[in-house]
């Protein structure tokens, strides 16, 4: 894998968005005791069904460390989907993958963000995270794609979204939190996306969806669906946490202009819930100091926007939830020329994360 020392932005490259045409999905296979119940079969069955998902639209390329490297093979062998050896320390390749970039020559290359479990020691999930740092650059190793590192600049890739044409959204919450880059400001932080992702506008949302472990992560929260269009989780429940957060949200993007200078069209997607693990699900999870406590009191953050754009798809979470179907058909109005499937997101919810977090799109190459 060949590192280089320019940025994307002085090589002519940009980050696409998500629902321009991709090569394929990359995920990693899930199997650490302390974050999924279990020892990660529940969930090992829920990442094969959206692996299984997307495979009917892009190609997918399935991660796995050496000790499951034989289990995740047997678990697969009736799919198409490609298993490759990565180590790693948890499955949240949208954060540990790389974000790809593409120029107009047809070449495609990586960004490989600094990583620290989101947070490091300051509130961090889990230490170390070494091999998950190192993922990005596997990936990209694999691929034959040159690097750029963030050395010193720590990002995780659902902490953004962007148009394709210039705009990025993200949250205070997240980006300026004094557990991702407490040396860097937000104009300094807005500079280092430009140069890395050739975006000339960033929004900034307050927050993102309560109690969500990553400091609210956009990908949980909002995304873009097009160019002018955002999608936003939503409640109209007084009483809900989110509530605040949401009323926030909408004040910025109804302000906002993009960086081409049009207002955002907002899209409310319901949230589900309120929803909670169990009892049982809790007692499942390897309880180790240093390593995020499962608790039945503790709402968790599930939202149909942490949802996967694909080759003529859209792959969503549900919930077993009465929003289910809204969502659908949310998804399906907006997405006209796609199909939408959705697929259980319980198990990965339980995780800390929904289907955007646990996949990590690679680019065509785009010529012209
Ligand atoms: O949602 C994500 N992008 C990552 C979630 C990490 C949760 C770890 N327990």
């Amino acid at each position: 894998m060949k590192t280089l020392n320019s940025t994307p932005r002085a090589d002519g490259f940009r980050m696409p968005a998500e629902w321009e045409p991709h090569a394929q999905t990359w995920m990693v296979w899930p199997e650490r005791p302390d974050n999924w119940r279990n020892g990660g079969k529940p969930a090992q069955a829920a990442f094969t069904a959206v692996a299984e998902a997307i495979a009917r639209f892009e190609p997918v390329t399935l991660c796995v460390s050496a000790a499951q490297y034989e289990n995740a093979c047997a678990r697969l062998a009736h799919t198409s989907i490609r298993v490759v050896e990565i180590s790693n320390d948890d499955a949240w390749v949208r954060d540990t993958g790389p974000t790809f970039v593409t120029d107009a020559r047809g070449e495609v290359r990586g960004v490989d963000w600094a990583f620290n479990a989101w947070g490091g020691l300051l509130g961090g999930l889990y230490f170390p995270w070494l091999r998950d740092d190192q993922v990005a650059g596997k990936i990209l190793g694999l691929e034959g794609c040159a690097r750029y590192r963030t050395e010193g600049f720590v990002l995780e890739g659902g902490s953004i979204h962007v148009d394709g044409e210039g705009t990025l959204i993200t949250t205070e919450e997240c980006l300026l939190n004094p557990n991702r880059n407490p040396h860097l400001g937000r104009e300094a932080i807005e500079a280092l996306l430009g140069d890395h992702l050739a975006v000339d506008k960033v929004i900034w949302l307050p927050e993102g969806l309560y109690n969500d472990e990553t400091d609210g992560h956009v990908d949980n929260f909002c995304c873009f669906v097009r160019p002018g269009e955002v999608l936003l989780a939503w409640t109209d429940d007084p009483q809900d946490p989110n509530h605040p957060r949401c009323q926030a949200a909408l004040r910025v993007l109804e302000q906002a202009r993009d960086a081409r200078g049009r207002p955002l069209k907002v899209h409310k997607m319901p949230i589900p819930g309120p929803l909670y693990a169990t009892e049982e699900e809790c007692a499942g999870v390897d309880a180790l100091s240093g390593s995020q406590a499962r608790e039945a009191t503790s709402r968790l953050a599930g939202s149909y926007v942490n949802f996967l754009i694909v080759n003529g798809g859209i792959v969503a979470p549900s919930f077993d939830d009465p929003h289910d179907e809204d969502a659908r058909a949310l998804l399906q109005r907006l997405f006209p020329d796609r199909e939408v499937v959705l697929v259980p997101g319980r198990e990965i919810l339980l995780g800390g994360g929904n289907i955007h977090c646990i996949t990590q799109q690679q680019p065509a190459a785009q010529r012209g």
